[in-house]
């Protein structure tokens, strides 16, 4: 495998990073876990303005443009071989010194790896997947903002714990008042009587891709979709339940904290979800081979 690191490429045993990278010292950084599809890099641009976004609202410079750090991205799936898989992008706030004064750290890092990802056995797909509210609130707005993909990501794993302790693949999170926020590394989505809800961005969701290319997907199948804040009641009487990420793709529900999901089966919009995104791959995102 080789590695991206300031424009540079690595064998995987040489990709090394400074022991004083704030990254590693503090979490301090951004990251993208982007899809790779039928020889396309999926919602690539997408994916990049987030990483802007996310970077921006740290006061984190990255040290090239978004068209360079697509055309670093195509690259480095290239050098791979790669025409399916996974990558994962980092911005790292670089090497400073011990002290978290991010002034420290002259020049951020850039790393890329481009490999390959399976989040979860294939039977989850055919049968759906056993959850559980966790007791690990959501960041607030206030504190770190979820809507920011940072490199600290304690508040998700802590709450994967949980999730590992109750036996299940996946967590629920709950924001400081009570309202579905989303899952460790996906979206969360209900299907009531035909229509499609996910909780609001200010409910401290992630603005999430795959969220995004499923809206639309609902909207391009006449599906009426919809923002509302949402309870654990909301899920417990949802007639089917999907959560959705990059590394996740969308994954249904059949259970959630002891309550069976509609049929308990994945259902029927869902299915038909499923189907429309398998195609959105198809087409979109930046070709990796000519
Ligand atoms: N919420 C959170 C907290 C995430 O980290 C999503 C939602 C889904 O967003 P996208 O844009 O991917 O649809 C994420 C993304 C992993 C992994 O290694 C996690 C994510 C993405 C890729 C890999 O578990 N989370």
């Amino acid at each position: 495998m080789k590695v991206y690191i300031d424009g540079e490429f690595f064998d995987e045993a040489n990709a090394k990073v400074s022991v004083f990278d704030h990254g590693l010292l503090y979490g301090d950084g951004v990251f993208e876990g982007i899809r790779m599809y039928h020889n396309r890099i999926f919602k690539l641009r997408e994916h990049i303005e987030r990483l802007f976004w996310s970077a921006k609202a740290i006061l984190l410079d990255i040290p090239m443009t978004p068209e360079k750090l697509m055309a670093a991205t195509v690259e480095t799936c290239r050098r791979n071989n790669l025409r399916e898989g996974y990558i994962r992008l980092l911005v790292t706030r670089g090497k400073g010194t011990l002290g978290l004064d991010p002034r420290r750290c002259p020049k951020a890092s850039v790393i890329i790896i481009a490999a390959t990802i399976q989040l979860y056995p294939e039977k989850y797909y055919a049968e759906g997947l056993t959850i559980v509210t966790v007791p690990t609130t959501r960041m607030l707005a206030n504190s770190v903002n979820p809507a920011i993909k940072s490199l600290n990501y304690l508040n998700n794993i802590l709450a994967r714990i949980e999730a590992n302790n109750a036996g299940v693949e996946e967590a629920i999170m709950l924001n400081a008042e009570g309202f579905v926020a989303e899952c460790t590394g996906d979206n969360i989505f209900i299907v009531q009587k035909g229509r499609l809800y996910t909780p609001p961005l200010s409910a401290g969701a992630l603005y999430g891709i795959t969220r995004n290319t499923v809206l639309d997907c609902a909207r391009d199948l006449g599906i009426q979709a919809s923002e509302p804040n949402m309870t654990r009641y909301d899920l417990y009487i949802a007639d089917e339940m999907f959560l959705t990420g990059t590394a996740a793709e969308i994954v249904p529900v059949a259970k959630v904290d002891g309550r069976v999901i509609g049929s308990g089966k994945p259902g029927p919009l869902t299915a038909r979800l499923i189907a429309e995104f398998q195609e959105r791959t198809k087409t979109d995102g930046e070709v990796i081979f000519d």
